[in-house]
């Protein structure tokens, strides 16, 4: 299939998930709005439709928590439908003329979108307004991210919940997981919509998994959403490097959107400089030459090498000798495969960990946004000729089998279906921001 071709099937996906008022991630598995799945739709619509990029980050902000939390799911009309937990689950407070929303919050993403949004938009002088207000609550995102994700004041914010770092299913949180047994605890009745779609049923986490899932919304919900009970309670507190090194970039994406505003840069400069030393301080493993998540809770580091370790390449957080002993990681065994085994960029683990699993949601296939992501860190380094077969794999992934929501990494299993749910957006969303530029309408 021509390319050309393929960019507009690429915005029918974007065009069949818009209900109106957002994007739904995928029209059947997700029917709500997901706060980083409307991120990298922003990036999609931006070289087209940069009004609707603007609608998609308006949308999500729309249910912002007055203490600047943007939480993880924004309910739509569909209320209880087709997804669980839905809004009469989480019991989250309802804030007058705000929609329902989940009460956790996912990677903090929107800085490095509106700084690209920003780029893309020709009119952007004649809509400062709305520049400035998203920085205003991006800013406040951070703010509550700083105060209350952060209680050594370490410049690292920390997940609660495997559905905060958007990698749910990643062994990292393994171990973690583990010191929460289901069998010895009271977990409220529940049933899972997520094993009702046949194409997703079979790569989905685990019962045990979702009992646990459970389990900690349900102690959310007993604390009132209480930042600080929570952090007494919770047995799930992890600093992981995606997470921070998505703050990290949006924190250096808003200090240059700061200064076009013409505003006080001081603030953000402080939060750069403060999440710059948390990553090379405490969550690099000078060892094993990649950075690792840590376990406030128990307080252990998580050494699990998956894509998430080299991430804060994007934030232009490692030396060049760390980038290069990270470059040499991606393209050896672990992540690009052997001669007779190669893999498609990348696996989003270790292809020689003992329990990696291809099909398995997060255990391994490739995602198409980490793909993103890390293709940005690596030309952000100069190393141009491996950012370019990021973007080549994953290209040849979407036109070969779809635009699925992940993929098998191994290159020679040609005739293996794509993986998860179809019509994905953001794996059309960022198919559209690596062709748009050679296409431009
Ligand atoms: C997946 O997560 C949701 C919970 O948030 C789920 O499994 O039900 C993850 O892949 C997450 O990163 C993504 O944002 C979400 C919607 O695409 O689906």
């Amino acid at each position: 299939m021509q390319d050309k071709a393929l960019l507009n099937q690429a915005k029918e996906v974007l065009r069949k998930n818009h209900n109106g008022r957002f994007t739904k991630p995928a029209p059947n598995l997700y029917p709500h709005q997901w706060n980083w799945d409307a991120g990298f739709i922003a990036l999609g619509y931006a070289p087209f439709a940069i009004g609707r990029a603007k609608q998609e980050l308006n949308h999500l902000f729309s249910a912002q928590w007055p203490n600047g939390m943007v939480p993880q799911i924004v309910f739509g009309q569909e209320k209880e439908a087709r997804y669980f937990p839905g809004p009469d689950f989480w019991q989250t407070p309802h804030f007058p003329g705000r929609p329902h929303s989940s009460g956790i919050t996912m990677p903090p993403v929107h800085g490095f979108v509106l700084r690209r949004l920003l780029t893309k938009d020709p009119n952007a002088r004649e809509d400062v307004a709305f520049y400035r207000e998203k920085y205003q609550q991006i800013l406040s995102l951070h703010q509550y991210l700083y105060e209350h994700r952060d209680p050594q004041k370490e410049g690292l914010a920390y997940v609660r919940h495997p559905w905060e770092p958007g990698t749910d299913n990643s062994p990292t949180w393994d171990p973690v997981l583990a010191t929460i047994d289901p069998s010895k605890l009271s977990i409220p009745a529940y049933t899972r919509k997520d094993l009702q779609n046949p194409e997703a049923a079979k790569h989905r986490p685990t019962q045990e998994d979702y009992d646990r899932y459970v389990y900690l919304v349900d102690l959310f919900r007993q604390q009132r959403y209480d930042d600080a009970k929570i952090h007494e309670r919770c047995p799930f507190q992890i600093q992981d490097p995606l997470f921070n090194a998505i703050l990290a970039w949006s924190n250096e994406s808003l200090y240059e959107v700061a200064r076009w505003l013409k505003v006080d840069t001081g603030l953000v400069s402080e939060w750069m400089q403060a999440t710059k030393e948390g990553l090379q301080g405490k969550l690099w493993n000078e060892q094993s030459g990649h950075y690792q998540a840590y376990d406030l809770f128990q307080e252990r580091p998580l050494p699990c090498r998956t894509s998430s370790a080299f991430m804060p390449l994007i934030a232009g957080i490692p030396g060049p000798e760390q980038a290069r002993r990270m470059l040499e990681q991606l393209q050896g065994p672990g992540f690009s495969g052997t001669p007779e085994n190669p893999a498609f960029k990348y696996p989003t683990y270790d292809l020689r960990a003992a329990d990696v699993d291809y099909e398995k949601y997060w255990r391994g296939p490739v995602w198409i946004n980490m793909n993103w992501l890390l293709w940005n860190g690596l030309l952000r380094y100069g190393f141009t000729e491996e950012a370019l077969a990021v973007q080549t794999d994953s290209l040849q992934l979407i036109r070969e089998k779809g635009f699925y929501e992940y993929f098998d990494p191994r290159k020679n299993q040609p005739e293996g279906p794509g993986y998860g749910t179809h019509q994905f957006s953001w794996t059309a969303a960022l198919a559209i921001s690596w062709l748009a530029p050679i296409y431009p309408s």
